[in-house]
């Protein structure tokens, strides 16, 4: 018999429920509740609004239930990095600071004071980013904390009650051993932090409670490394580029790399369902355009026509400078890193618009060429997954970039590889990742673009 579950996944922009039906004719995938994920600032500083957050889970596995009747399980995944925090009564004590908020610049000097960046690498393998959770409990007040709780880990604890910390999005606090997937115990002790903070760990595919009597599992819990499960790879020599808010960029590696050069790079080695390493570097993604698009007050398919039409490779600007990180002025921070680069500024949107997609080509094919430098890893497909595979022009620049295929889709990446992952662990499905991704190639088959 079929069996449904229900994948819950939080975005920068939008969350929404999906759901998955594991039947004769392989995955069935229907989003049931889509709703908007909207920031708000707070005395200064900008918040995630998590109860709303919340509502809108609970409302969508209502829409999955009325839908299919039972559900077979639920599994929850968000962006990274951020986190609740708790008193010794289980409280939420304040709405979750944002990773785009510019208070943590005093955590990052506090942390590189006490445990220099070369050795802070050398021990997470975690790339910098000034948002790592890492860096912002450095500029938090911890006194009256009992618990710090990811996302994630959050919403399942207000849906079960039950408090844990899934692995994979416990390797982006830069405060995780890769080697071992355990917490770096000397990194708490340089810092000062109680290892206690957070709760135990565990791992993605495991029980985590349940909900109105249906199962919870854990999952790929870090939004990116259940978009890396749903790469439909037909090998292993592939790279992946996880194409949302964020472009993640990189291989599937089964041993990090923690060498000097590799931090150098600024590359990551997040973990990875079945305790893969997600060797990566973070590109800023359809954000740029997300900003360029709000801030016009311009409609996605008119910029990318308008883009279409302009000169390509007029001016290209780097787009992993963490310049572009705040929300905001982003034309104008484009334009004026084009002036200091001594290219053409763009002239109207369009000119803008393809200055960004020309961008963030060459940040791919940069990051692709320093991964596989990097690992010595060979590559002879790209997987362009998640929003970005529906923007055929981004897709076409990056093959003709990076001289090599890329192969877009599913769009739902995310949603597909935390219900295979719930899948699994109910038993409704066995394997191998590779046994995963085949299983969701033969019903989402990606879109070729070959290289002119
Ligand atoms: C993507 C993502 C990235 C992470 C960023 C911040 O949604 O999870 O992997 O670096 O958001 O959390």
């Amino acid at each position: 018999m079929a069996e449904v579950f229900a994948a819950v996944d939080l975005g920068a922009s939008s969350g929404r429920v999906v759901t998955g039906r594991f039947g004769d004719g392989g995955l069935e995938l229907a989003e049931v509740h889509r709703f908007p994920n909207e920031p708000v600032r707070c005395r200064g500083t900008l918040r995630w609004d998590i109860r709303s957050l919340y509502k809108g889970l609970t409302d969508g596995l209502r829409a999955a239930v009325e839908r299919h009747g039972e559900l077979s399980g639920i599994g929850i995944d968000t962006w990274a990095v951020d986190y609740g925090l708790l008193d010794a009564s289980g409280t939420l004590l304040a709405d979750p600071a944002h990773y785009r908020d510019t208070r943590t610049a005093a955590g990052v000097d506090r942390v590189h004071a006490v445990v220099p960046p070369a050795r802070l690498y050398a021990t997470t393998g975690i790339q910098f980013q000034p948002f790592n959770t890492v860096f912002q409990l450095a500029a938090e007040e911890l006194a009256a904390v009992s618990s710090v709780v990811l996302i994630p880990d959050l919403l399942s604890y207000w849906l079960t009650g039950e408090l844990g910390t899934e692995r994979t999005n416990a390797s982006t606090t830069g405060l995780l051993d890769p080697r071992t997937g355990e917490w770096s115990a000397e990194l708490f002790g340089e810092l000062g932090l109680r290892q206690d903070l957070f709760p135990p760990l565990r791992d993605p595919g495991v029980a985590a409670g349940s909900y109105e009597g249906c199962p919870v599992y854990t999952v790929g819990s870090h939004d990116t490394a259940s978009a890396v499960v749903a790469v439909p790879a037909a090998s292993d020599r592939f790279a992946y580029i996880s194409c949302g808010t964020w472009s993640l960029v990189g291989l599937e590696l089964d041993e990090p790399v923690l060498t000097e050069q590799a931090r150098l790079a600024n590359f990551t080695n997040e973990r990875g369902v079945d305790g893969k390493i997600r060797f990566l570097r973070n590109v800023m993604g359809l954000w740029l355009l997300q900003e360029v698009q709000r801030e016009l007050g311009l409609g996605l398919g008119y910029l990318l026509d308008a883009a279409a039409r302009s000169a390509p490779g007029r001016s290209v600007v780097d787009a992993t400078d963490p310049r572009f990180l705040p929300p905001g002025g982003m034309a104008a921070r484009i334009t004026a890193a084009c002036r200091e680069t001594g290219q053409p500024e763009p002239r109207d949107p369009g000119e803008l618009a393809r200055c960004v997609l020309d961008s963030l080509a060459v940040a791919y094919r940069e990051a692709i060429a320093d991964a596989t430098r990097l690992s010595g890893h060979q590559v002879d497909a790209i997987h362009l997954v998640g929003g970005g595979a529906r923007n055929e022009l981004l897709c076409r620049l990056t093959a003709e970039a990076c001289g090599v295929p890329v192969y877009a889709g599913p769009t739902e990446a995310t949603a597909a590889g935390n219900l295979l992952v719930q899948a699994r662990a109910a038993g409704a499905l066995d394997g191998s990742l590779q046994d995963l991704r085949t299983l969701l190639r033969a019903t989402h088959p990606p879109h070729p673009h070959h290289p002119e």
